[in-house]
Formats: C-alpha cells, sequence, structure tokens
C-alpha cells in the first residue's frame, strides 16, 4: 500500500507540483480545495480522474482552513499519513489589506490542523509539513539567513505566518508530534501567480516583445530575491517529511538578485537589451539594442519590425501603488542544513528558472491572442 497524503492549498503553485510529485511516488493525494464561483482547478487538471475512476490517485475535498470542523473532518476521514499545510492568502502585499484574514488562515490555520491531528490521535501516525517562510526574517538580522537566524516579520501576513511557525514548534516539543516548518525562500514557475514579481514580469515581457502590453510598471526594483524553481522545493518539502524526526529546514539557492536584474534577463532571453535610467520613481528601463536572432529564435520572425520601432522607447516604470508599507528589502538564504541533512540539491538555477517561465508564457500569451482574435471558433470549426 503506497503512503496517503493531505495537500491544503492544492490548487496552488506549490500544491500543483507536489501532487505531482507525490503521485509520481505512488501516494494517493487527498487534497482540499475552496469552493469558488468559477473552476480554478487548472494547475491539477492533469491529474485528476472523475470518481467513477476506481483507484484514484488524487481525491479533492472541499474546504477552508479557517473553519476548523471541516479541517478535523476531512482529516478523520482521509487518515493522512503526511499533511503538507500549504493553504495561505500567500501574497505579502494584500495582507495588508486583509490582515484579519491572514492570521486567521495562514496563523491560526496551522492550529486547527495541528489540534485536528491531536484531537483525532493521529499523533503517531501523522507527519505535518508547515509551509513557513523566508519573509519571517523581514527586517534581516544576520545575512545569509540561516535555521537559527532571528525573526523580524515586516507585514501581516510575515507575522501570521510567525504564529504558523512556533505553533507547529510547540506541538512538535508538547505533543512529540512529527511536525516540521520548512523556511522556504521565494520559489516561482510557469504555474507562478500572476501577481508575484516574476510572474507578473515574464508574462509583460512576453506581452511587450508580442505587441500586446505597452509597458511594465512595478514597485521597488531594488529589492533583492533568492529566487528558486518550485518544482526542487517540492521536493524538500517531502524529504523533510521522511527524516526520522520533525525539524526546521531553510530551503534556499544561496544567491540573491534585485527585481532589476530579473527584469533585464527576461528581456535578454528574447534578445532584448534593456536600459535603466534614473532614480526611485523616476526610474525607467528603454530598449537600448535588439539581437535579431535571438528575438527571431525565442519569440517569432513576424513580430520583429514592429517591436524594432521601439527601440529607444520606455517599456518598464515605477507605479508607487507597489510599494510595501513596510518592504523586505534583502534575502537571502543559507541551505547548508538541507543540503547536509536532506541531501537537498536545486536542479534550476536563476537563468534556466527564468528560461521556463519565459518560454511558458510567450507560448501562453500568443495563444491567448490567437483566441482573442475568434481563433476559437477556428478551433470550434475544426472539430
Ligand atoms: P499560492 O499559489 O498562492 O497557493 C495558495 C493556496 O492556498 C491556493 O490553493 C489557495 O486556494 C489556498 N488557500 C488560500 N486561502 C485558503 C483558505 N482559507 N483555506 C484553504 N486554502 C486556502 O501559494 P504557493 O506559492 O503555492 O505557496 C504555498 C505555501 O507556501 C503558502 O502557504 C505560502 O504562504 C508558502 N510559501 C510560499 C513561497 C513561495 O515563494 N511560493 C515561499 C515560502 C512560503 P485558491 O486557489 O482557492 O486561492
Ligand atoms: O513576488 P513578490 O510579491 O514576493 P514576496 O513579497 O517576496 O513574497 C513571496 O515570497 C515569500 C517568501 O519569501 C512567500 F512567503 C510569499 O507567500 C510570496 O510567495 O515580491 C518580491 C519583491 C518584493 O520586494 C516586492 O516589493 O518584489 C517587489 N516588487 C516590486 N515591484 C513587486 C513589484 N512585487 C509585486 N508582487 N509586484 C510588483 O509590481
Amino acid at each position: 500500500m503506497g503512503k496517503v497524503a493531505l495537500i491544503t492549498g492544492i490548487t496552488g503553485q506549490d500544491g500543483a507540483y507536489l501532487a505531482e510529485y507525490l503521485i509520481g511516488l505512488g501516494y494517493t493525494v487527498h487534497g482540499i480545495k475552496r469552493r469558488v464561483s468559477l473552476f480554478n482547478t487548472e494547475r491539477i487538471d492533469h491529474l485528476y480522474d472523475g470518481p467513477e475512476v476506481k483507484d484514484r490517485k488524487l481525491v479533492l475535498h472541499y474546504g477552508d482552513l479557517t473553519d476548523s470542523m471541516n479541517i478535523t473532518r476531512i482529516i478523520q476521514e482521509v487518515q493522512p499519513d503526511e499533511i503538507y499545510n500549504l493553504g495561505a492568502m500567500s501574497h505579502v502585499k494584500v495582507s495588508f489589506e486583509s490582515p484579519e484574514y491572514a492570521a486567521d488562515a495562514d496563523g491560526i490555520g496551522t492550529l486547527r490542523v495541528l489540534e485536528a491531528v491531536r484531537l483525532l490521535g493521529l499523533t503517531e501516525k501523522t507527519r505535518i509539513y508547515q509551509a513557513s517562510t523566508s519573509e519571517l526574517y523581514g527586517l534581516v538580522q544576520e545575512v545569509p539567513q540561516r535555521e537559527t537566524t532571528p525573526f523580524y516579520p515586516r507585514s501581516p501576513y510575515a507575522c501570521a505566518k510567525l504564529y504558523g511557525y512556533w505553533i507547529t514548534v510547540n506541538y512538535r516539543e508538547a505533543y512529540n508530534m512529527h511536525a516540521s516548518n520548512g523556511i522556504l525562500f521565494n520559489h516561482e514557475s510557469p504555474l507562478r501567480g500572476e501577481t508575484f514579481v516574476t510572474r507578473k514580469i515574464t508574462r509583460a515581457a512576453s506581452k511587450i516583445a508580442l505587441g500586446q502590453q505597452n509597458a511594465l510598471y512595478l514597485g521597488n526594483m531594488s529589492a533583492k530575491r533568492d529566487w528558486g524553481h518550485a518544482k526542487d522545493y517540492v521536493r524538500a518539502m517531502h524529504a523533510i517529511l521522511q527524516q526520522p524526526a520533525g525539524d526546521d529546514y531553510v530551503i534556499a539557492t544561496g544567491i540573491t538578485t534585485t527585481v532589476r536584474d530579473f527584469v533585464t534577463m527576461s528581456f535578454i532571453y528574447m534578445g532584448i537589451e534593456v536600459e535603466f535610467k534614473g532614480e526611485g520613481v523616476d526610474e525607467i528601463g528603454v530598449i537600448k539594442s535588439i539581437n535579431e536572432d535571438k528575438f527571431i529564435e525565442a519569440v517569432g520572425a513576424e513580430y520583429l519590425d514592429a517591436f524594432k520601432a521601439r527601440i529607444g522607447q520606455t517599456i518598464v516604470a515605477v507605479d508607487e501603488r507597489y510599494f510595501r508599507p513596510t518592504e523586505v528589502e534583502l534575502l537571502i538564504g543559507d541551505p547548508t542544513k538541507s543540503k547536509t541533512v536532506l541531501g537537498w540539491e536545486p536542479e534550476y538555477d536563476l537563468a534556466a528558472l527564468c528560461e521556463d517561465m519565459m518560454k511558458s508564457d510567450i507560448y501562453l500569451m500568443k495563444k491567448d491572442a490567437y483566441l482573442h482574435k475568434g481563433g476559437y471558433k477556428i478551433l470550434k470549426n475544426l472539430e
């Protein structure tokens, strides 16, 4: 019999990659999804079979981390060997607008999962992974950040996750539970939500090259992040729960890059050189040159002439609306413990991550434009 895993937040970026990874390892995966007015299972549809199929590898349950009765009932029904608590209101900027909700879902939500396992008498059987975050380091007290670095959260999101972190440690110590925190630094992918900065950039860069968007507006371009690929990071989540005892681990690449440099990389993938001028809110990015062969290979010859006409124009600018009341300026993790204890090594570097995201977004933006122009009618007629 394979193991049974329960994933909260299965419809999100990490939930989707983790579900695929665990199914590949022979797990039966149960996921909790919220009831929403439109389908939001696009990231996991390829893994899902209808209830008529026998021995399904992926089973979905309606639920919400703000509803303890629901969480307790699902855990009782599923009797999981492993729980991955990935569900969260995960957007730092949005948490300033919905601080109470972030505290409920991200902070108390974690308690609901832990307490359900305890009350159901599953402390011996069920191992728990808590999706902790490098945002806990906030106003960083040490560079690079490691497991022992003191926390200094800088947003309602990070404050909520701070509670999630410590209640996980407390349940491990108080009830001898196999409960662990993965302190994950930023990880991205083609499945990343569209409003996180890397995906916002790769989508906008693709649209700008295809002539669908004029410019990209960003907040603090000097912020530095330690970015990895979500595919690599879900392997670490699983490895953490295979250890003999619960513990806390930093998962990071150890390399930090500014938002500005990620913009540069994304355009360079298409042969477009962007020159940054000015400072603060007046900073702009202008098209300096085009490597035509690279542009044709990445984007397509039919878009080249229109794009060449834009040389010298501004394609990146600052919009203060994207600034945060309190910012996290620098994150860089020290993954020594996860490398030594878990044997974890990332396969993607930042260039490979950026390429993966750009390839996917150029393809998606071309497909969207085709559908908007009435291409769906052509597809329908062909069926
Ligand atoms: P994501 O794409 O935003 O996915 C979040 C998931 O949580 C979605 O499935 C969402 O459902 C679900 N969710 C939101 N509120 C919920 C609630 N009240 N009850 C149940 N489910 C709820 O985030 P992600 O990037 O995959 O991140 C996964 C986890 O890791 C999150 O806890 C995040 O805070 C944490 N984390 C992420 C990173 C990163 O760089 N990606 C780094 C460190 C930690 P809907 O689809 O219905 O919205
Ligand atoms: O992509 P971001 O929104 O990610 P952030 O705030 O670092 O949070 C992500 O990573 C955390 C791990 O450290 C997770 F816990 C969390 O759930 C989430 O996945 O912003 C990255 C940086 C910030 O400094 C932000 O101010 O990019 C800066 N930025 C500049 N312009 C922008 C923008 N961020 C967004 N989202 N949009 C902008 O236009």
